[in-house]
């Protein structure tokens, strides 16, 4: 079954959608105040329909506040073996969705890839895009380029913070 869940719009993705045990986005708003006062540490963790397993984590996340297109800041990479940094394209992007245009790009890349993300021109992640196990190798898809040279959706992905240490 194909869901679109993540094609959402500004607000869903304001707000937050879906649930915790599967498709789940905490809310932009949530996210700028969980990120707000202490240096937070992010984990990627990605999985193929292989059950081929890769992590990237960013030494600093950070999400700035509505007024401020909800703007990435992201710190240092590190990523499991053949992984590539795809995420840090977005660094400093303001996010976009379907309705909300705040990407570099000519066109619309929220419109263009089915997804509220932090686009920049476009993008080499698109972790909002579509699970599609019938992959097209199509940027639509749920992906991250930088792992193998492919936009071959991925079985899942799942973003996590906590504090940094001594920070
Ligand atoms: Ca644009």
């Amino acid at each position: 079954m194909e869901t679109r869940t993540f094609y959402g719009k500004w607000k869903d993705y304001k707000n937050g959608f879906g649930h915790t045990e599967d498709e789940y986005w905490l809310g932009n708003d949530a996210i700028h105040a969980l990120t707000k006062d202490k240096k937070q540490v992010l984990r990627i963790d990605l999985m193929k329909f292989s059950r081929k397993k890769a992590h990237a984590t960013y030494s600093s996340f950070f999400v700035d506040n509505e007024a401020n297109k909800y703007k990435l800041s992201l710190g240092g990479f590190n990523g499991t073996k053949g992984l590539g940094d795809g995420f840090g394209h977005s660094n400093n992007a303001y996010f976009s969705t379907v309705d909300v245009d705040n990407d570099k790009a000519g066109g619309d890349c929220a419109g263009k890839y089915k997804a509220g993300w932090w686009f920049n021109a476009c993008m080499n992640t698109n972790l909002n895009g579509e699970y599609r196990k019938a992959s097209k190798n199509d940027a639509t898809e749920l992906s991250w380029y930088t792992w193998g040279n492919t936009w071959k959706s991925l079985k899942s992905a799942k973003m996590m913070i906590r504090p940094r240490q001594n920070a």
